[in-house]
């Protein structure tokens, strides 16, 4: 969001399975102990409540500093930098961009098809129901959209829910709409995927400058809202992508309603300085991840919990409007421009330049970020629209016995299929120029189950193709949460099944062996089945647990989950097996 004036800101279900049958409310426990909210403290799921999710496609675009482009990396190890704008350690010129940080998915560009599937997989999960493009730099992405796109149909096919999409211009918006018509929308158009577009008041939601589009075929095709910056009076039908005061305010559309709100990580009201400045400079005014009650808090320790923006969630909990713009994903870039304080040797960053001042939702090692940020939005979306109840199941009558057995179980755990294709992609960087391939791919999870009966716990697990021979420790793991507590055991698992035979218990800080001639493993073609006896201490009294499979993890560390193998369910997230009592 660059080249604007003041601050320029720069700136489910599901398968072929019946809906009632569907057990998926997620749970899980962020790493800092934080719980995702159920059915019991957030209510059924409501009407009417939207959330719009700023997410990027330049990265790779826009052209990245080639020989450094880490600003945590540069300004760690070369903090002198910050007083020399020439400084050959920037690695590049001034007018090119920087990464604050890191990315889970690495630094990636705008159409890696494999980062956006996985993106895509996450903002389902968290019940996202579009993502807002920014083009309010002119540019469209028509072949960054196209990949995004792509990732959304390929979720959609397997019914589920993905976010759709909407473009959001600034910068000659007339002729930014008119070309967003033109690639994505129109009859013909080369990148048209009917199925993304999010529709607001019966047609396809599109925001900008409404003066400025005088092409009558726009006007009489999209539902424009207006491009709203934080610096202007409110306009009617404005959409903020970010707001400048403390408590944001709900912006009203043409009808007089009140229809959306947004809420940021982080905000830079402090123009001269941006949040470069802050970062590097020391200038007060721009408001960090750890903003709160008038105070900057004390980012080493508070980064992580992400108080500025749980701050405005609470003012948007509150006004509840039809429309949260939460501002946003993956950002990560910013260009490198020259300084506005006076001091020509210092460089100027606008919309982000470090861990603290930077506002992206999406995973990142940097600075120890982790999926906090990711979790905490999926609260706040629970607590914003509700969530289902999560069934419970009753005992079997007859024991499972065999893989067919399993047709009579209609009750079903769906995981995504298709995202354990390879990844070889080209990321942002130049110089050396860097391909990013991951190859860990394997058994992709497609639909699982569970059942009991007073002897046994009975897990099934069905892949997209036919199950890879057993490799070891790392193939088809189950990892149960026996007793939902994620403050016993590791991360909460007290057991594992690995390798699909050995029973594991994590005791004292280490999983250890609790016999595995009792546990009876069946695998055909793709489909697996694993009955585990009750007699196991932990399980003798358990109704309920949680419940997680995963293959060929290659850390031991649950942020292994976003990147590797497969998952299901995602990420940090477990399935809940509740028992009828
Ligand atoms: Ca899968
Ligand atoms: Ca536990």
């Amino acid at each position: 969001m660059r080249n604007i004036i003041f601050s320029g800101i720069i700136a489910c279900f599901f398968t072929t399975i019946m809906p009632a049958a569907f057990a998926q409310p997620l749970a899980g426990t962020d790493d800092l102990g934080r719980t995702l909210l159920q059915n019991d403290a957030v209510g059924d799921p409501k009407q009417g409540r939207h959330i719009a999710m700023f997410y990027f496609l330049w990265q790779g675009v826009s052209p990245t500093s080639p020989k450094h482009w880490d600003l945590t990396e540069i300004y760690a190890n070369h903090p002198e930098v910050a007083d020399d704008c020439d400084d050959p350690n920037w690695g590049g010129p001034k007018t090119m961009y920087y990464f604050w940080g890191q990315p889970i998915y690495g630094y990636y560009r705008g159409d890696d098809y494999w980062v956006h599937l996985r993106n895509i997989q996450l903002l389902t999960d968290a019940d996202v129901d579009f993502l807002v493009i920014d083009a309010t730099n002119r540019l469209t992405y028509p072949t960054q959209s196209e990949a995004l796109m792509k990732a959304m149909d390929a979720v959609r096919a397997q019914g589920k829910k993905p976010p759709g999409i909407v473009f959001y211009t600034n910068t000659r918006s007339g002729e930014t709409i008119q070309e967003a018509y033109e690639q994505f929308y129109m009859e013909g158009a080369p990148y048209r995927h009917p199925e993304c577009w999010f529709y607001l008041d019966g047609k396809p939601l599109i925001i900008g400058a409404s003066r400025d589009v005088k092409d009558t075929r726009c006007l009489d095709f999209f539902t424009i809202r207006e491009s709203q910056w934080p610096t202007e009076p409110q306009r009617v039908n404005g959409w903020p992508w970010i707001s400048f005061t403390r408590k944001p305010e709900v912006h009203l559309n043409a009808r007089g309603e009140r229809e959306i709100i947004n809420v940021s990580v982080a905000q830079h009201p402090n123009p001269t300085a941006g949040m470069g400045g802050s970062a590097f400079y020391g200038y007060i005014g721009n408001w960090g991840r750890s903003y709160r009650n008038g105070s900057p808090g004390n980012p080493e320790t508070d980064i992580f919990y992400g108080y500025n923006i749980q701050e405005q969630w609470e003012v948007a909990l509150k006004e509840d409007v039809p429309f949260v713009f939460v501002t946003g994903w993956n950002e990560w870039i910013a260009g490198r421009w020259d300084s506005k304080d006076k001091n020509p040797k210092h460089s100027w960053f606008c919309d982000l330049a470090s861990p603290e001042f930077s506002r992206d939702l999406e995973p990142s090692l940097t600075a120890d970020l982790k999926d906090h940020y990711y979790m905490q939005l999926v609260n706040n979306i629970r607590r914003y629209k509700g969530v289902e109840k999560i069934p419970a199941s009753d005992a079997l009558t007859k024991p499972i016995k065999q893989l067919s057995d399993w047709q009579t179980i209609s009750r079903v755990y769906t995981d995504y299929t298709g995202d354990t294709q390879h990844r070889n992609h080209a990321g942002a960087q130049s110089e050396p120029a860097t391909v990013y391939t991951n190859t860990t791919g394997r058994n992709d999870f497609h639909i699982m189950k569970v059942a009991h009966d007073k002897n046994n716990f009975y897990f099934y697990v069905e892949t997209s193709d036919n199950i890879t021979p057993n490799t070891g420790d790392n193939w088809m793991r189950l990892y149960i949460d026996a007793d939902r507590k994620a403050t016993t055991g590791w991360k909460g698992y007290d057991y594992r099944i690995i390798g699909g035979k050995t029973l594991q218990q994590y005791v004292n800080g280490n999983w250890q062996n609790v016999g595995n001639k009792s546990l009876k493993t069946v695998v055909e073609k793709n489909k697996m089945m694993i009955t585990v006896p009750r007699t196991f201490p932990l399980l003798k009294n358990v109704s309920d647990f949680e419940f997680k499979w995963t293959d060929n993890m290659q850390a031991e560390d649950p942020m292994d989950w976003y990147v590797n193998g497969d998952t299901a369910p995602g990420g940090r997230f477990n399935y809940v097996y509740l028992s009828t009592k």
